[in-house]
């Protein structure tokens, strides 16, 4: 049967949505895919990475994601040292703020972990020693703030957890792999997208910017994030109603307006079908009246 690790089994009783893991080494661990994602830093020996119908040798400096539906697993360990940062992404209270504007973020956080199930190519981020020093230091800091848990642990772990992801993702961006750049392009084209989310698409600018023919550019696209343009913008432009719908009680049809639809009927029938729920519906599970 397929293993599934439980948040429960590896996060703190108080529910804070980040752990740390150190493996040194890692042991031998059957395949498995987990409810929460992991954010992996590869400090020393080797191995065989396995995941999905693809895989790739490890070394040190090797950074990755695995999105938690995804099953990973490692093989042929020759004291494999690493650093595994828990989290579970729908509970951080943190904010991405302007670092969707990073195309490096993009390929290393939403790119790379979607290519699931995909004979995909090594889009990785691998550091130099120097760039490995500077997110070590990171992650030690992230392990001791959770160790110590003392009050306003949350605050201090959630703000080097941004860190690390932010200089990751900059790392990302400026020394990317010659398949890291591939990515990267199609990492440009999301910024690009999120940055223009109320306007319509513009797919000879989006291929322009991707530095690829629009027929490519399609192809790409599609294949390393699993949807059209359009129908990764409207499920963005959904995201952000859902949390609208959560947090505010402002009326549907403005919120429709607010996320970048000018049709709220539209609006409401493709709410339903992202989420299987009206705009309505979902705001009433979620507790708003
Ligand atoms: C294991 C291994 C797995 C990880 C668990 C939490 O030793 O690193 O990949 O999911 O720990
Ligand atoms: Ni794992």
């Amino acid at each position: 049967m397929r293993r599934i690790l439980k948040i429960d089994d590896w996060f703190h009783p108080d529910g804070f949505p980040i752990s740390v893991e150190r493996r040194e080494p890692q042991e031998a661990f059957e395949p498995h895919a987990h409810e929460f994602a992991e954010l992996v830093i590869v400090t020393g020996g080797k191995c065989l990475h396995v995941t999905g119908n693809d895989s790739w040798e490890l070394t040190a400096g090797d950074v990755f994601v695995i999105a938690g539906a995804r099953e990973h697993e490692y093989q042929n360990l020759e004291d494999l040292r690493l650093v595994n940062i828990l989290y579970q992404p729908s509970q951080l209270k943190m904010g991405l703020l302007d670092l969707t504007s990073v195309a490096g973020y993009h390929a290393l956080f939403t790119l790379e972990p979607s290519r699931r199930n995909r004979k995909s190519t090594k889009g990785r981020l691998h550091l130099a020693a120097k760039e490995m020093a500077q997110i070590v230091e990171l992650a030690d800091r992230l392990e001791h703030e959770l160790e110590a848990r003392e009050p306003g642990f949350g605050f201090m772990a959630t703000a080097t957890f941004m860190q690390l992801i932010g200089q990751l993702s900059r790392f990302y961006s400026s020394s990317p792999s010659p398949d890291g750049k591939a990515l990267l392009r199609i990492g440009e084209a999301l910024s690009h997208l999120e940055r223009n989310i109320h306007h319509e698409i513009d797919l000879e600018e989006l291929a322009s910017i991707a530095n690829m023919s629009q027929r490519s550019f399609l192809r790409v696209f599609q294949s390393a994030t699993g949807a059209s343009p359009l129908a990764w913008v409207i499920g963005q432009r959904i995201n952000r109603a859902c949390s609208l719908l959560r947090r505010t009680d402002r009326r549907i049809t403005e919120i429709a307006f607010d996320v970048g639809f000018n049709d709220s009927n539209y609006f409401t029938r493709q709410f339903r079908k992202v989420t299987g729920f009206s705009p309505r519906e979902y705001r009433l599970r979620h507790g708003v009246e």
